[in-house]
């Protein structure tokens, strides 16, 4: 299949409401707000420093004897306890095999980029690897606000492997194709295909929450002038859904 263009992002999905992927990696103002406020007093004498000081290692040692004595008497001793933010265990491992064909036919759109496997359930707390079997030469390249997905996000390792080699992203201009879960926050980019030949594509991540979640490419590899018809604007073919099951 030749290259396809790609005009804008005006499509379906690129443009409504603020997109979690897009907060990856933002700044928060208040981890500053929290630098600032260590500064030194500028008044502060050198005397008055140490009498805080030995004041503060008085108090310490008070707190240190008390919590000992406290500890012993009541026999308990719980320092394996895990505290209420530790995380469930990682359980299990599945493998989801997916291909990208580029065999369909919609009406009037001639061949059309299709995934196979468009739908499928594994549970929360266990290792998901996706395997993307593309047989797509042709390419989709990102523009404006897709251009976030040319990189892996969400995964194990931040990376994917593309023929066996790990990479953090895909240049713009060799995607073909992204598979992107923005309720999980996860996307794998999918370069073109050597002609004649498929590309593999591979990434694990583990999904926390339940619940029914969409995934789509995000790379206008469809039809009409934006790449937004055909195969993007028909379900089952670069979009379907993830259950995540407790
Ligand atoms: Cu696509």
């Amino acid at each position: 299949m030749s290259a396809r263009r790609a005009t804008d992002a005006s499509g379906r999905g690129t443009t409504s409401g603020p997109d979690p992927l897009e907060r990856l990696g933002a700044v928060d103002p208040l981890e500053r707000l929290g630098r600032l406020s260590w500064r030194r007093p500028v008044r502060a004498s050198r005397n008055a420093g140490l009498v805080a000081l030995s004041l503060g290692g008085i108090l310490l040692g008070l707190a240190v004897t008390v919590a000992l004595v406290g500890g012993i008497a009541s026999g308990v001793v719980r320092a394996t306890r895990p505290g209420p933010s530790a995380s469930p265990k990682v359980q299990g491992h599945v493998t989801e095999v997916m291909r990208i064909l580029t065999t369909g036919n919609l009406p009037g759109t001639g061949n059309q980029p299709q995934y196979t496997n468009t739908d499928w359930t594994v549970h929360a707390n266990e290792r998901v690897t996706i395997k993307i079997i593309s047989f797509d030469d042709g390419t989709a390249p990102l523009m404006g606000s897709q251009m976030m997905y040319d990189h892996v996000v969400g995964s194990t390792t931040g990376r994917e492997l593309v023929a066996g080699r790990a990479v953090a992203s895909v240049p713009d201009t060799n995607v073909a194709h992204t598979f992107t879960v923005v309720g999980l926050q996860f996307n794998m980019p999918i370069p073109a295909a050597p002609t004649g030949k498929s590309v593999t594509v591979e990434a694990t991540f583990i999904p926390t929450k339940t619940g029914t979640f969409t995934w789509q490419c995000y790379a206008p590899c469809g039809a009409g002038t934006n790449g937004m018809g055909g195969a993007m604007a028909t379900m089952k073919w670069m979009e379907g859904r993830i259950k995540v099951i407790a």
